[in-house]
């Protein structure tokens, strides 16, 4: 019979549907296993073959671990509000919803081409009303608790999208999504207090099983630092307070500098002689993002405020306040003490507008250039902290400052509050109201979910309005508070909004009373494994954590961390190694690979193209190989053979390949555990038959990988009872596992004289005598003392001679 696998392949992704063996059970008294993956954004694209490689790494796992006895939740969804869709709504005048629509339709059936034990009873998608209710509610219980607030903020603004940027949605001064131009604006805005967790966010780091890179990026990220913030008086009788990392250089300040928007240019406006220079110069810096500004490499540019000067509290003495765009408004106090001495951008500074530097850690030479690396060194021309090292130093004058009452110790975090509304349509209605007499009011919870409202036209407006700001209709409501006329919120939620929750909603998708119930939520939590992408780091991973943080402050979800295990996988790239894209030509679609070779080889190729956590290309030879793997396999049906069990000289082979399918896939290596099924082919062709034990357990290690071929030849040869997805994972016994001979290296005087067969038991004393009854070994030592016999246990023998 020949392999036809478009036979094969749909017939028993019906039979797994019918007999419903990858749902999860809630309820089970089974051990549990919870395996995720990010549920895709449905684009108008399709599916590409990057998509299924951490589906198919994720599913090995899910279907192993399900004949090993676990129930498992592994689910599926759609994370389907969003910009993309919303434009070729748009574009092409037809409602976001019907283009979501066809969008899940495209990439459920393929994705169901390929063979995926997904729980599909458990879909859920974040546009559907039922599963957008709860996002609403979550937003309520944050904010009742004083964790969503609303402010006038100076945003990101991507001039293309027409649409405010989460600061994480900001990438090298460019929109994120579109690579346009972003730049600043002022706006009012939802705001989550992200910033209230950053020091657990760090913390809880240590509960999780997280790859290193991934754990030292979220720190970065929210980026802790320790210092002082401390008040200098001005001559025009207030004080400004700046935050330092090194208040052990307070002597060696200099001037001071405050971001062009700080609100003392405003209280200074009458003293100031020369507001006209600092009016202009703070239009310019408005223009510029934050990355240009705070570039190392950029010319030092600012205007010093006539009219207005500090007092260095150390020294007593009057230095000069500057503004400039180095110092950005929202870090710290948006003020600094200015070291040229010691920080490269106020030496910079410093030189082009002839300040004094002032040496306070000796070595360097500061007037060559800053001299920054002194964390270890001795201060000087510092008064009081002269002699102390650089650490004293920072304890010696923060004790100082609190005792004068003129600053204090600070610690503060890079991470700010997540903007959280955008002014487009296609998003989760933010559940809130205004009133003249009462505010922000929250709708009650019975009035969820709020729905979008039908609307004609969806297009951005160019004042930064919602398009929902034109539906009067809808807008203009009543206070739930006082029954007074109010306004609806016309701003949505951003796209990372849904998928911050989305994997709670899974252990319980249809229950419509609770976002989910205890039993489920005590019983699937945490997530076990969690596979995603290295650029959700910083965003989606961050956000979840927080959304699942603050549930579990108000005693919603029982454990602190949501997932108890992340890892990343690599990028799949084009056959030219470069980016899979449309404008490249380098695009492979997985419907033409399924079709041409089947399900089961572009899974094997998947996990076999290397290195699951680094980039890969495409490879058309690479796919053949699998699929020659997969017709050997089906082969092996014509060589099966009257015995029974396996056959003592096959022990070692079928052990061995159990024990390295086994271990490779719990850490990543499908590519060798595929490699040592390869082996096992090779040894079983060779044999030139196989028994039925032998093709079951074949059948089983591979079907994780290939799981309809494997049903196939399972059910035609009657293998066992019921589905290969039904039977338990094979054991492996250790002591069959060992190699029984092995190959040993024979060194005399530094160069490899021979390579011998031995027992990998060989003791010593046998491999050494071994080694010299080797003729040319022998030739080697004869008429010479030997000095010194070496023997590495199963890898080499070296014998010294003079
Ligand atoms: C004096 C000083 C001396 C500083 C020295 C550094 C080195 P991190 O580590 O990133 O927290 N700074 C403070 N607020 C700032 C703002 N709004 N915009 C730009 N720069 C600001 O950086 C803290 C340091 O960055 C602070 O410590 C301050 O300069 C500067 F040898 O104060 B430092
Ligand atoms: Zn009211």
């Amino acid at each position: 019979m020949k392999y036809d696998h478009k036979a094969i392949e749909p017939k028993w992704q019906e039979k797994w549907e019918e007999a419903g063996v990858f749902h999860a059970e809630n309820g089970s008294d089974k051990p549990k296993y919870y395996a995720l993956i990010e549920f895709p954004y449905p684009s108008g694209q399709g599916l590409h073959v990057g998509h299924p490689r951490p589906y198919t790494a994720l599913d090995v796992v899910a279907r192993k671990r399900r004949m090993q006895g676990y129930n498992v939740l592994y689910p599926i969804g759609w994370d389907a509000f969003g910009l993309p869709t919303e434009n070729y709504a748009i574009k092409n005048h037809v409602h976001p919803a019907e283009v979501t629509k066809q969008n899940i339709a495209r990439f459920k059936k393929q994705i169901q081409s390929l063979g995926i034990s997904f729980d599909w009873s458990r879909e859920i998608s974040t546009t559907d009303p039922e599963y957008y209710k709860w996002t609403q509610w979550i937003f309520l219980q944050l904010f009742k608790a004083g964790l969503a607030y609303k402010k006038e903020m100076n945003v990101n603004w991507c001039t293309s999208c027409k649409c405010v940027l989460a600061n994480e949605e900001v990438v090298n001064g460019v929109c994120e999504r579109c690579g346009s131009e972003v730049v600043h604006k002022v706006k009012s805005q939802w705001m989550l207090k992200i910033t209230e967790y950053a020091q657990r966010l760090i913390d809880d780091l240590d509960l999780v099983d997280y790859p290193e890179r991934v754990k030292t990026q979220q720190k970065n990220w929210i980026g802790r630092s320790t210092g002082a913030e401390v008040d200098f008086d001005t001559t025009a009788g207030d004080k400004l307070t700046v935050y330092t990392t090194r208040p052990d250089t307070l002597y060696g300040a200099t001037y001071m500098v405050v971001s062009p928007e700080h609100p003392y240019l405003e209280k200074w406006a009458d003293k100031l002689q020369n507001l006209e220079e600092i009016k202009a110069y703070q239009e310019q810096a408005a223009r510029k993002s934050d990355f240009e500004r705070t570039e190392v490499a950029k010319e030092k540019t600012g205007v010093k405020l006539q009219g207005v000067s500090a007092v260095n509290p150390l020294t007593g003495k009057e230095i000069p306040i500057f503004i400039s765009d180095y110092v950005l408004v929202s870090y710290g106090t948006g003020a600094i003490m200015a070291v040229p001495a010691h920080d490269t951008r106020d030496w910079e500074f410093a030189k082009k507008f002839g300040l004094p530097i002032i040496e306070v850690v000796k070595g360097g030479d500061v007037e060559k250039e800053a001299f920054t690396d002194c964390e270890t060194g001795i201060m000087v021309n510092s008064g009081i902290l002269d002699g102390l090292t650089v650490e004293e130093a920072k304890q010696r004058i923060t004790q100082y400052l609190e005792e004068k009452g003129i600053g204090h110790a600070k610690v503060n975090y890079k991470l700010r509050d997540w903007v959280f509304s955008r002014q487009r349509y296609w998003g989760e209605p933010i559940p809130v109201v205004y009133c003249e007499k009462c505010g922000w009011v929250p709708l009650p919870e019975s009035e969820l979910p709020l729905k979008l409202p039908e609307v004609k036209s969806y297009e951005p407006t160019d004042n930064g309005e919602s398009p929902l700001a034109h539906m009067t209709d809808w807008v203009n409501t009543t206070c739930p508070h006082c029954g007074g006329p109010a306004r609806r919120e016309t701003d949505t939620m951003p796209q990372w909004a849904g998928s911050s929750w989305y994997f709670l909603r899974y252990m319980d998708p249809h229950n419509d009373k609770e976002f989910a119930s205890k039993e489920a939520l005590n019983y699937w939590s945490p997530v076990d494994w969690y596979n995603g992408g290295m650029e959700h780091t910083t965003l989606h991973l961050l956000y979840s954590r927080f959304w699942h943080k603050f549930l579990f402050d108000q005693g919603l979800v029982p454990t602190p961390e949501p997932y108890a295990k992340r890892t990343s996988h690599g990028m799949i790239l084009g056959e030219n190694g470069e980016k899979m894209s449309k404008s490249r030509g380098n695009v492979v679609n997985p419907d033409d690979i399924v079709n041409e070779y089947g399900a089961d080889t572009m899974r094997l190729y998947e996990m076999f193209i290397g290195d699951f956590e680094k980039a890969a290309p495409w490879s058309n030879a690479g796919i053949k190989g699998c699929r020659r793997l997969v017709e050997r396999y089906w082969n092996l049906q014509d060589i099966l053979c009257g015995e029974e069990g396996i056959r003592p000289d096959m022990e070692g082979a079928f052990h061995k390949a159990i024990k390295k399918v086994s271990e490779d896939t719990e850490v990543l290596k499908f590519n060798t555990a595929i490699a040592a099924l390869m082996t096992l082919m090779n040894q079983v062709t060779a044999k030139g038959s196989i028994s039925k034990e032998e093709l079951r357990i074949f059948t089983i290690l591979l079907n994780p990988f290939a799981p309809h071929v494997t049903e196939e030849v399972w059910a035609a040869n009657a293998l066992g009872e019921g589905l290969v997805a039904q039977q338990p994972w094979p054991e492996f016994d250790e002591a069959k596992c060992k190699d029984d001979m092995v190959e040993i290296v024979v060194q005399v005087r530094g160069k490899v004289r021979a390579r011998l067969q031995v027992a990998a038991d060989i003791s010593q004393e046998d491999a050494l005598a071994a080694a010299k009854a080797d003729a040319k070994v022998a030739a080697e030592i004869a008429g010479k003392s030997i000095v010194k016999e070496i023997y590495v246990p199963g890898k080499l023998v070296n014998i010294v001679v003079k």
